[in-house]
């Protein structure tokens, strides 16, 4: 299988969750990048699935978002392009500032192509600190928290039995070893 992904920090917890042999991008020498056009998280894990599938080898893609109640769903499907890297975290502080309903979820949608198109999803609930902490992970991880830790605080595999990514990636297991 391909994980169609350019995000290190992704592709190190999906074979670490699946613990099957998966080839990124760079192994097999494609260079994807497609633009994440789509209005939803499905739509966009299509898209860059899509854009490496060759009709041969079963590629995998997926696409996820941080929630936030208090700013109507935002980053939500935008949470890659929120703002500059480096600046993301930072603007969801910052506009959160002073709100008190911190309340936010991941959620991610896997696209699977084989012969044909499968989509699986997972989502987690918890809240937005109110300063980053902890150093591991990546993205918006340092300012999730989920039962007293933030996903930064977690280590790898503390953060992989509850993740969105975990809820999805189960699901697709369960499809890939019925098969
Ligand atoms: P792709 O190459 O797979 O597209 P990406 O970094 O663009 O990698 P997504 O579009 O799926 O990833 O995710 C959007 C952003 O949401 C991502 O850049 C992170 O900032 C954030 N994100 C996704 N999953 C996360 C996680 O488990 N923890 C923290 N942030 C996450």
């Amino acid at each position: 299988m391909i994980a169609a992904t350019n995000n290190p920090g992704k592709l190190r917890e999906i074979r670490e969750i699946l613990g099957v042999n998966i080839k990124s991008l760079s192994d097999v020498g494609v260079v994807s990048d497609p633009e994440e056009t789509g209005i939803n998280l499905k739509d966009n894990a299509f898209i860059k699935a899509n854009a490496v599938y060759n009709g041969s080898e079963p590629v995998f893609a997926d696409d996820s978002g941080l929630f936030i109640k208090a700013l109507g769903g935002e980053p939500g499907v935008n949470s890659a392009r929120y703002a500059e890297p480096g600046h993301r975290r930072e603007k969801v502080l910052r506009l959160l500032d002073g709100v008190e309903d911190r309340s936010a979820y991941f959620e991610t949608v896997i696209c699977y192509i084989d012969d044909n198109v499968h989509f699986f999803s997972g989502r987690i609930d918890g809240v937005i600190t109110r300063e980053n902490r902890g150093v591991n992970g990546f993205g918006y991880d340092s300012i999730f928290e989920y039962n007293g830790k933030t996903f930064a605080e977690m280590t790898d595999e503390e953060k992989n039995k509850i993740s969105h990514r975990k809820k999805a990636l189960e699901k697709l297991k369960e499809y890939l070893e019925g098969n």
